[in-house]
């Protein structure tokens, strides 16, 4: 088994990504889960959509505002360490959208944005994604999608169930039900 999962390498990636115990956020119930990587945002993102955490399906993180950027930067990334966002502007230069969650086709600065000073520039040859923790300050800045970076994979519709010890959880399917029926009515 465990030569199995050696040889597949996105597997690994998988598996680690599935390891990794997601933070709850109590102000909007989503749960968010640092990659370190360092990939490319392509990879990134299908690993984020290959995950899933009570219920929900991930997807690479969208900041919609400061208290979430803080809460992003600070608890769930922890230090400077630059992280993909969800975010493109393939389709319109200059036009960030978020291509990923909830948030997907809206304009990223008709709702909150932390750019760098001087960002997003397009700079050089093309810059059509976006990272954050830039600088010092924790803000973003545009860049190659083929760049590799840590990312953060958002939960935004896990279940809102409080979660209840694995005991509980058996006892309460119907396969446990079942099961506990069955044991009284053997004694
Ligand atoms: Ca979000
Ligand atoms: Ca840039």
């Amino acid at each position: 088994m465990k030569k199995l999962i050696a040889l597949a390498a996105g597997s690994i990636v998988a598996l680690s990504a599935a390891q990794a115990a997601p933070t709850v956020w109590a102000d909007n119930g989503h749960a968010y889960e640092f990659i370190s990587g360092p990939v490319d945002y392509a990879t990134a993102s299908a690993t984020a959509a290959a995950s899933t955490y009570m219920g929900s399906t991930g997807h690479i993180v969208t900041i919609t505002s400061a208290e979430e950027l803080d809460f992003v930067n600070n608890t769930i990334v922890g230090s400077a360490i630059r992280f993909w966002l969800g975010m493109s502007d393939t389709e319109t230069e200059g036009t960030f959208r978020w291509i990923e969650g909830p948030e997907a086709g809206l304009e990223v600065d008709s709702i909150f944005e932390a750019w760098a000073p001087g960002e997003p520039n397009d700079f050089s040859i093309g810059e059509d994604f976006a990272i954050g923790w830039w600088n010092g300050s924790g803000q973003w800045n545009d860049i190659r999608g083929t760049s590799s970076y840590a990312y953060v994979v958002e939960y935004s519709n896990i279940s809102q169930a409080v979660p209840v010890p694995g005991a509980a959880i058996f006892m309460a399917s119907g396969f446990g039900l079942a099961a506990f029926r069955k044991l009284r009515r053997s004694k």
